[in-house]
Formats: structure tokens, C-alpha cells, sequence
């Protein structure tokens, strides 16, 4: 097996213990940070598609979560090299209702190094929270909500009304996303855009506000 089959294998099955020292391995086997990371999300579309099917349950599902997140953070520094902070500011976080951050997560470290700097709410913000964030910090310009669930859509939809509502589209741009989020969706709620995984979003983050 390769090393880089060693990280996918270790996130699926949530080796939580030992996943710093295979990621280390992979790096010093010439493996780059970005293909680690790549073997990592599609590690994680086998462990939601062993969930859909009821092979795996919450718990193991959990335990992948935070393999996954433990081997972020290793290769994370790696991944922000060059980062510059003279874009602006974004506001950042999963949708009320919504508990998933891996990609929220991934999206704004891209961000943080395509020149942002970051405001991170979190998971689970209600739409006043995205408003009070950006009302406190004059060189926002731009607000990315991540919504994983077909069941939050609603939430994210009011979330970009309630933006909107607050008079602060002249302000921000606003960028949503995450699996089940279309770009007819985006468009549809009155989003300025979409992007489908974190790199494509930091490319839309640095167009959108120029
Ligand atoms: Co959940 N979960 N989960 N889960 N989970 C999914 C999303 C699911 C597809 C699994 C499945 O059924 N196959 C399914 C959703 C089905 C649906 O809505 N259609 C699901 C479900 C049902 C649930 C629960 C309801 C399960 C339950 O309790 N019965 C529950 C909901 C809890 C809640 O949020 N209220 C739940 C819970 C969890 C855990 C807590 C156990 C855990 C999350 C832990 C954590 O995040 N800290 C978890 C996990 C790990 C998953 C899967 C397996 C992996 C998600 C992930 O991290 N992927 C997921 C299955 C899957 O995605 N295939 C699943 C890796 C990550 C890098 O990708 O998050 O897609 P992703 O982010 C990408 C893009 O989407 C995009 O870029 C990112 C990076 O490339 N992106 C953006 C994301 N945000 C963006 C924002 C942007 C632009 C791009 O602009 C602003």
C-alpha cells in the first residue's frame, strides 16, 4: 500500500492515535500536502457513502471526523504558505442547524491563504450572528456560509435574506456552498456565488471582491 493509502485508509477507519505519525510518513515519502489532503476527502465520501448504507453508524463516522481534523492540522501549515492578508476580511461558518466543519474549515484556511483574513463563527450560526460579525469588522468585505445538510438549506436561504435584509449587500459579498449547494441554488437565494470544493472557493473569494 502507499503511503498516500495509508492516510485514506486511516482517516475511514478513525486511527486517530496514529494518524500524525502516518501523515509525517507520507510527507517524508515525498507525498505533497495537497495530495494528503485530497486522500483525506475522498476517504471521507467512502465513510458517507458506508454511513448511507448503514455499514458504519454516527460514532465511527464521529471518529473519522477527527482523524481527518488531527491530520489537518499537520499538514495545515504547510498548506497556508504565502499567505499575505491585504484582500480584506471574511466572515466565515456552517449554517444554523448544521454541525459539519471539515470543509467549512478547509475553505477558510484557502481563503486565509489566497490574502483574507479570517473571522470564524464556528458551526451552527444563526443568520444575526453573520450580521453582528460583519458590522464589527469595517474592512469586511466578504461573508462565506457553508451548509452540508439538504435539511439546513432553508436555514442558509434565510441566512442570505437576513443579510441582505440588513442592508449590507453594498458591503460584502456573499459566497455559499457545500455538497448539496447548486450554483442555480446560489443564485436562486440571492448569493454572488458558488464554489465546489476549497480551493475553487478561494479562487471565487479573490475574483468577487476585486
Ligand atoms: Co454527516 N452527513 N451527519 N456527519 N457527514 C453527511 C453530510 C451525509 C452526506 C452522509 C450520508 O448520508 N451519505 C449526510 C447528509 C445527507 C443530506 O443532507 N443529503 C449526513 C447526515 C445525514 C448527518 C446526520 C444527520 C447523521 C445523523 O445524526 N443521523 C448528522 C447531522 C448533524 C448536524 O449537522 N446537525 C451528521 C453528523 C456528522 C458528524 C458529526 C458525525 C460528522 C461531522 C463532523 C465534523 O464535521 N466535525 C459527519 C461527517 C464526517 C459526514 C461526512 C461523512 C463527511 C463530511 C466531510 O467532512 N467531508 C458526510 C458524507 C460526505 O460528505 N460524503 C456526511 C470532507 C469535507 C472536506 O468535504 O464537507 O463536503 P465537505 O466540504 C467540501 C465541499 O462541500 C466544499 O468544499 C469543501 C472542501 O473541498 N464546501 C464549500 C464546503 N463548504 C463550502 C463553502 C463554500 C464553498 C465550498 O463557500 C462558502
Amino acid at each position: 500500500m502507499s503511503k498516500l493509502e495509508d492516510v485514506s485508509k486511516a482517516v475511514e477507519k478513525g486511527k486517530l492515535k496514529e494518524i500524525e505519525v502516518i501523515v509525517d510518513e507520507a510527507l517524508k515519502d515525498g507525498a505533497k500536502a495537497a495530495e494528503i489532503l485530497d486522500a483525506m476527502i475522498e476517504a471521507m465520501v467512502v465513510v458517507g457513502e458506508q454511513f448511507r448504507v448503514s455499514e458504519i453508524f454516527v460514532p465511527e463516522m464521529l471518529m473519522s471526523a477527527h482523524t481527518m481534523k488531527k491530520a489537518v492540522a499537520v499538514i495545515q501549515p504547510l498548506l497556508v504558505e504565502g499567505a499575505t492578508t491585504s484582500l480584506g476580511t471574511c466572515v466565515i461558518g456552517t449554517i444554523t442547524g448544521d454541525l459539519h466543519d471539515i470543509g467549512k474549515n478547509l475553505v477558510a484556511l484557502m481563503i486565509e491563504s489566497a490574502g483574507f483574513k479570517i473571522v470564524d463563527l464556528g458551526v451552527d450560526v444563526p443568520a444575526e450572528k453573520f450580521i453582528e460579525a460583519i458590522n464589527a469588522h469595517d474592512d469586511c468585505n466578504l461573508v462565506a456560509l457553508s451548509c452540508l445538510l439538504t435539511t439546513t438549506m432553508p436555514a442558509l436561504s434565510k441566512s442570505v435574506e437576513g443579510i441582505i435584509e440588513a442592508g449590507l449587500k453594498e458591503k460584502v459579498k456573499i459566497i455559499v456552498g457545500g455538497a448539496p449547494i447548486t450554483a442555480e441554488y446560489a443564485k436562486q437565494i440571492g448569493a454572488d456565488g458558488t464554489a465546489e470544493d476549497a480551493a475553487s472557493a478561494a479562487e471565487l473569494a479573490k475574483t468577487i471582491v476585486a
